[in-house]
């Protein structure tokens, strides 16, 4: 018998990918299909995937043409399948066109016809989403370089109160419509990246839910839990996406680090440290007490999290110690009492720490390195250290491509469920951050401004 294998994502299935299995399939008596699964597709760069894996292996089955269906999890696999299912023929599209000519050692390597006119980059593209930018500063740059990457969007338009280095921004960044106004901004999009400073936040975010826009912004949210309930409840109840853009809730390395956790792989978590500082400039709108400036309010958010989803949101106290300089607190050591653990982090704009995250339980801890909020790699380790092990997953570029795919999804979802179940009065939308979590991150924020257990040294 002989035996032919192919690989692809097989996102939303079209005639081009129905065509080359079918060719794959006539050149032996067997097909084996690998169906790419979605953490090795983010590995490799790939990262606009639409279809779940379900769904792609679903529809590479109801070709017809797959007499046996396996996952491609890694590099190298192939050499390994090839060996493992005894395979004859090794066959892909001619866009790969002398990239596997490394398998002639193993096979024969065939690259067959691509079916010219259709592909699912075209298809994605048919129905992207409208993001309009507001703010255009140096975050918005690095997001409008990120998006480009995330292929069902589109960036339409930007509104900034500085017309010159809005102008800017739009011819650099090929943005085609530079909004006078920010209803001007709205008429141009589906959903809004909130991008100004964080005492602007809730006001932009507001009028964008009531315009009937989905929105995406910037840490720190808002920074009083009665905004933040406000605009939740608004986003749920006109059944539209809100979410935050904390690039590291989104980053594959700390999903995985975060499920770990809760599967208990340390045991119970005692006690959570994470730091993040950046020494910047006394004259700095950050630095700004009038502009809500200092180290709580611009960088508690990153801290916050891993805190609030590890160990709930349920936390007793929490004492801040700061140390003073114009009104702002130029370093602060935040420390949490749970019911049964500990939790502390440092935040600083006028003092350096090491930045990275420790996750202490009572089996072992979790060592996560500088900068820890860019995690692309950590540690677990135990008494023992023959158990010890390293984790290294993707982190491309500056991570915000894993935030906007993610909004990109949930919106397309969301529309998706409406449209499928128009009767229905809510749709089901799963969110990386939750409510609960949101509104526990804002109370950290709200607790430091009302001064509560604040302790201001000199
Ligand atoms: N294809 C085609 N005609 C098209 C589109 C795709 O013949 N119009 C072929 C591709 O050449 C590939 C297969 O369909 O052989 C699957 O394509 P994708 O889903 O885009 O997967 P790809 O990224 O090419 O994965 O390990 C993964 C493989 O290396 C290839």
């Amino acid at each position: 018998m002989k035996k032919v294998i192919t690989y692809g994502t097989f996102d939303l299935f079209h005639q081009g990918h129905a065509n080359l299995l079918r060719r794959a399939k006539e050149l032996g008596d067997y097909l084996i299909v690998g169906v790419t699964t979605d953490n090795f597709d983010i590995q490799r760069g790939k990262i606009n995937t639409h279809d779940s894996l379900m769904t792609r292996i679903e529809a590479v089955r109801n070709s017809g043409y797959a007499d046996q269906v396996i996952l491609e999890e890694f590099n190298g696999q192939k050499i390994s399948d090839i060996i493992r299912y005894n395979v004859d023929v090794f066959a892909i599209g001619s866009d790969w066109e002398g990239k596997f000519d490394y398998l002639k050692e193993y096979c024969q390597v065939v690259y067959l016809p691509r079916t010219e006119g259709v592909s699912s980059t075209m298809l994605r593209h048919k129905n992207p989403l409208r993001i309009g930018i507001v703010g255009t500063g140096n975050i918005a740059g690095r997001f409008a370089d990120e998006a480009r990457l995330v292929q069902h969007i589109e960036l339409t338009a930007a509104y900034s109160t500085d017309e010159n280095q809005c102008r800017e921004f739009c011819s650099s960044k090929c943005i085609e419509v530079q909004a006078k106004s920010f209803e001007d901004l709205l008429g141009a999009c589906d959903a809004v990246y909130v991008a100004t400073p964080h005492f602007t936040h809730y006001d932009y975010v507001k009028r964008a839910l009531l315009a009937g826009k989905h929105v995406l912004c910037e840490t720190p949210f808002v920074l009083r839990t009665s905004e933040a309930r406000e605009l939740l409840d608004l986003a749920s109840e006109k059944n539209l996406i809100l979410m935050i853009a904390h690039k590291t809730a989104y980053c594959p390395a700390f999903s995985q680090l975060v499920f770990m956790v809760k599967s208990g792989v340390i045991g119970k978590v005692v006690d959570i440290n994470a730091s993040v500082t950046t020494i910047t400039d006394e004259n700095s709108e950050k630095m700004d007490v009038s502009k809500f400036g200092g180290s709580m309010n611009e960088n508690a958010c990153f801290p916050a999290l891993p805190i609030v989803k590890m160990l709930g949101t349920d936390f007793r106290q929490i004492n801040f110690y700061s140390i003073m300089k114009n009104g702002v607190d130029i370093y602060t050591k935040a420390v949490f009492r749970y019911d049964s653990a500990t939790a502390s982090f440092q935040v600083g704009l006028g003092a350096k720490t090491e930045g990275n995250m420790t996750i202490s339980g009572t089996k072992g801890y979790i060592y996560v390195p500088a900068p820890w909020w860019k995690t692309d790699y950590f540690e677990m380790r135990f008494e023992d250290q023959n158990r010890n092990r390293k984790y290294f997953l993707p982190f491309d570029g500056e991570g915000l491509r894993y935030e906007i795919r993610d909004f990109a999804m949930t919106v397309s979802m969301l529309k998706d469920s409406v449209s499928s179940d128009s009767s229905s009065e809510e749709s089901v939308h799963r969110s990386i951050i939750t409510e609960d979590e949101i509104m526990a991150m804002t109370r950290i924020q709200e607790n430091y401004i009302n001064e509560t257990n604040l302790f201001k040294l000199k």
